[in-house]
């Protein structure tokens, strides 16, 4: 009986970190935070969640910091008419009024560049959101397989 409850638990807790609740933080609403599992530590990894504004007037996400990476970065990948993929450093992003900052492969991302040590499957970490109205906010990020497209999987 003992081991069945404590198997359900963990079930419980493990679903949990994937389907986690927004974390509200003044007008803000972060929500499907979930990173890749990363090549080994030496190649960066890469990050996603959404960000809603529910409040009447824009914020902007001003930093960001966590113990996995010495240098996390916004990146904007943008694809060329020749169809050359790049990816550009974007500062302070705008959270307008009533809508939402995603994060996504293939569109902004976030970076996690010098990497502390590898981000493994089924892991998560923690990753501090700085916005400049709204404050500071500390998220848990699961880290989901090297193959995921998003949190759905
Ligand atoms: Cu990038």
């Amino acid at each position: 009986m003992k081991l069945s409850i404590s198997a359900l638990l963990a079930f419980t807790l493990c679903a949990g970190v994937v389907q986690a609740d927004p974390i509200r933080q003044g007008n803000l609403e972060v929500d499907g935070a979930w990173a890749r599992a990363s090549i080994g530590a030496s190649r960066p990894g890469g990050a996603y969640f959404t960000v809603r504004n529910l409040g009447n007037e824009a914020d902007r996400l001003i930093g960001l910091s966590s113990p996995v990476s010495a240098m996390p970065m916004l990146h904007e990948t943008t694809v060329s008419e020749e169809g050359v993929s790049r990816m550009a450093h974007v500062e302070a992003p705008e959270i307008p009024a009533g809508g939402a900052l995603v994060l996504e492969p293939g569109g902004m991302h976030l970076m996690l560049m010098e990497l502390t040590g590898p981000l493994e499957e089924g892991g998560t970490f923690p990753l501090t959101l700085i916005f400049e109205t709204a404050g500071e906010v500390t998220i848990e990020v699961p880290v989901l397989s090297i193959r995921a497209t998003g949190p759905e999987e």
